[in-house]
């Protein structure tokens, strides 16, 4: 409860400074020594999102060598894209990225490249005709969480006969992560004739929508027995609208629920078996990019892309140790 209420201080601090932040210019006495970095973030619309912003605060700190400039894009394409110039304008030493969406870069990138900024981008990723229009990509390799969703399900559900009837609740609209977990699920489903999604719902990957959705579809009345939900706001909302439908999910429910991120909360609901499945996406990336950065200062070759090892939680092996030991 401490880790998160401090989570909360950091982001909720950054958030009423955010804009103070990203259009600080740079002060009379500024610190030359330190490496200017403008970091260009989705919004705060998850607890993952939340993880992710307090990692890449703490990592690219004073104490790090760093001036950090922060812009909340409020899960707008059109913000990143102001804070991308400001941060150009404002002559930074790296613009890092974590974008929205996956395309809609190219113009924006040409113009830091012509700027002579590097642009490192961080979780989801990035679709550009020229590769060189960014230094390098440190995130998850979502379609794998997706195929180990899909190996729970096919070690859970073994049944060729018996019909698996699927709710899918995905994320933002053309993220990485919506794209290649919905892939894993859309793929699995062509393999296995018995699947089927009774309806891919779009929650935006954040509680609010993911509750709504949800609450509709089940006035339908259409039954389901899996809900395969791209992140655990949705997932929260989706169980508070189960709980007022009277449907029963988890280790002994009806539904059974899969979940992306395995956030704190949801590996508590997952320890009392509400979640069945957790899938873990690793959100600590400030140390990642604070080394990406400075490798790059010291001249050295990095790496176009690395990926972030992940794991996943069962309600039938999650313990309260394995909880303890994590950091969000
Ligand atoms: C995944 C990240 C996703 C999380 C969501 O790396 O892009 O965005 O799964 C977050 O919680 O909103």
């Amino acid at each position: 409860m401490r880790k998160i209420l401090c989570l909360l201080l950091i982001c909720t601090t950054l958030l009423l400074a955010g804009c103070a932040l990203s259009s600080a210019s740079r002060d009379k006495d500024f610190d030359d020594s330190l490496i200017v970095v403008g970091f260009s973030q989705v919004g705060s619309e998850s607890d993952w999102r939340l993880a992710n912003t307090a990692s890449m605060v703490s990592a690219l700190s004073e104490q790090n060598g760093y001036r950090l400039l922060f812009d909340n894009a409020r899960q707008k394409q059109e913000n990143q894209y102001l804070a991308i110039r400001n941060f150009i304008q404002q002559d930074v030493n790296y613009i890092v990225l974590a974008p929205i969406s996956e395309t809609g870069w190219d113009s924006v990138f040409r113009e830091a490249k012509a700027a002579g900024i590097p642009v490192i981008v961080v979780d989801r990723q990035v679709s550009v005709e020229d590769e060189s229009l960014y230094q390098s990509w440190v995130g998850s390799d979502f379609y794998r969480e997706g195929q180990m969703a899909i190996t729970w399900m096919e070690e859970s559900f073994p049944d060729p006969d018996a019909p698996l009837r699927i709710l899918h609740l995905q994320g933002t609209e053309g993220a990485t992560a919506q794209l290649m977990r919905s892939r894993a699920l859309e793929e699995a489903v062509a393999r296995h004739e018995n699947w089927t999604v009774e309806a891919a719902l779009k929650g935006e990957f954040t509680e609010a929508k993911g509750y709504e959705v949800v609450r509709d579809f089940l006035k339908t009345g259409t039954p389901f027995s899996v809900l395969y939900s791209e992140n655990d706001n949705m997932t929260f909302g989706a169980m508070r609208a189960l709980d007022e439908a009277g449907i029963s999910y988890g280790r002994d429910g009806e539904v059974k629920i899969i979940s992306f991120d395995a956030v704190h909360k949801a590996l508590e609901y997952c320890l009392e078996g509400r979640i069945n499945l957790c899938v873990e996406c690793n959100p600590l990336h400030g140390p990642r990019v604070d080394r990406l950065i400075k490798s790059c200062e010291a001249g050295e070759e990095v790496p176009k892309s690395s990926y972030v090892e992940e794991i996943c939680f069962t309600c039938d092996t999650i313990t309260p140790q394995m909880i303890g030991e994590r950091e969000y």
